[in-house]
C-alpha cells in the first residue's frame, strides 16, 4: 500500500493526537491519586514530596534545572528553525562568506560558563549541606543484611533490633516488623556499614541515599520536619532479595519518642538480638 504524502502527514497527526490524550489523561490520573507523605504515589512523575531541609534544596535545585534546561533547548530549536527556513538552498541560493566574527564567538563562549558557574554554585553549596553533619541529637547505625536491616541505638538505651519486611502490611514492599523510630525536628545522624556485601541506605523523602559497605562506616543525617511514616528501600544491587528489605522509618514527638525508646529497651533486650546486650552479659 502506497500512502500519499498527505496521507502520512494525516496519520502521523492522528497517532500524536492519541499520545497528547493518553498523557493527558495519565497526568489527570496522576493529579487525582492521592500523594501520599513519605511514599512513592501512583502514576508519580515528579520528585517525592520533601520531608527534610535537605529534600528541600534538593527540589528547588531539580526545578531550577528544569527551567535552565527547557530555556536552553527552546533557544537552540528556535536557531535550528531559523536556519532551516532562513538559509536553505531555496531561500538562501547565495550564501554569505562570513567565517568569524569575534564578538558572537566571545558571547558564545561567555554565556556557556556563566550558565555552568550559575549551576557549580547551588550545587556545592547543596552537597557541603548533605556531607558536613551537623551536630547530632540522636545517632542511629544501620547495618545492610542479606536481606533486612539492623538498627542501633548507641546513644539512647544501647539496643539493636532487626527490620524485616513485613508482607501482611501495607504499603506493600515497604511495610517492615520494626520500624525506625525518630523524633521529628531532630538532627538525626545515621551511620551505615554492610555485614556481607554492599547496600545503600536510602529514603527519597529526606533526599539521603548513602552506601553500606563491609569494613566501613559511611555517614549521613537527615532532619524529618513532619511525624508520620517514610519509606525508602535498599538501593544497590546486594542478592536475590535485594527488593525486599525496605527501609521504613516512623518519624514521631519527643515524647512519644521518650515512650518508644522505653518499651524498646525492654523488648530488644529479651529478644537477644542486640550486639549490645550480648556485649553487656559478657561483661558480667
Ligand atoms: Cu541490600
Amino acid at each position: 500500500m502506497k500512502l500519499s504524502m498527505g496521507q502520512i502527514v494525516r496519520r502521523a497527526l492522528g497517532l500524536a493526537l492519541g499520545l497528547a490524550v493518553v498523557a493527558a489523561g495519565g497526568m489527570l490520573f496522576a493529579g487525582s491519586a492521592l500523594a501520599e507523605l513519605g511514599q512513592p504515589a501512583v502514576w508519580e512523575y515528579k520528585l517525592q514530596e520533601s520531608g527534610s531541609p535537605v529534600m528541600d534544596q534538593i527540589t528547588g535545585f531539580h526545578n531550577f534545572l528544569l527551567w535552565l534546561i527547557t530555556i536552553i533547548v527552546l533557544f537552540v530549536l528556535a536557531l535550528l528553525i531559523i536556519v532551516m527556513v532562513k538559509f536553505n538552498a531555496k531561500s538562501n541560493p547565495t550564501p554569505s562568506r562570513t567565517t568569524h566574527n569575534t564578538l558572537i564567538e566571545v558571547v558564545w563562549t561567555i554565556v556557556p560558563v556563566l550558565i555552568l558557574v550559575a549551576v557549580a554554585v547551588p550545587s556545592f553549596r547543596l552537597l557541603f549541606l548533605e556531607l558536613d553533619v551537623p551536630k547530632a541529637d540522636i545517632t542511629i547505625k544501620a547495618t545492610g543484611k542479606q536481606w533486612y536491616w539492623s538498627y542501633a541505638y548507641p546513644d539512647n538505651g544501647k539496643f539493636e533490633f532487626d527490620s524485616l519486611m513485613a508482607a501482611d502490611k501495607q504499603p506493600r514492599l515497604l511495610a517492615v516488623d520494626n520500624e525506625m523510630v525518630v523524633p521529628v525536628n531532630k538532627v538525626i545522624r545515621v551511620q551505615t556499614t554492610g555485614a556481607d556485601v554492599i547496600h545503600s541506605f536510602a529514603i527519597p523523602a529526606f533526599g539521603i541515599k548513602i552506601d553500606a559497605i563491609p569494613g566501613r562506616l559511611n555517614e549521613t543525617w537527615f532532619k524529618a520536619t513532619k511525624t508520620g511514616w517514610y519509606y525508602g528501600q535498599c538501593s544497590e544491587l546486594c542478592g536475590k532479595d535485594h527488593a525486599f528489605m525496605p527501609i521504613a522509618v516512623h518519624v514521631v514527638t519527643d515524647q512519644e519518642f521518650t515512650a518508644w525508646v522505653g518499651d524498646a529497651k525492654k523488648k530488644y533486650a529479651a529478644s537477644g538480638t542486640s550486639e549490645f546486650a550480648s556485649a553487656g552479659a559478657a561483661a558480667q
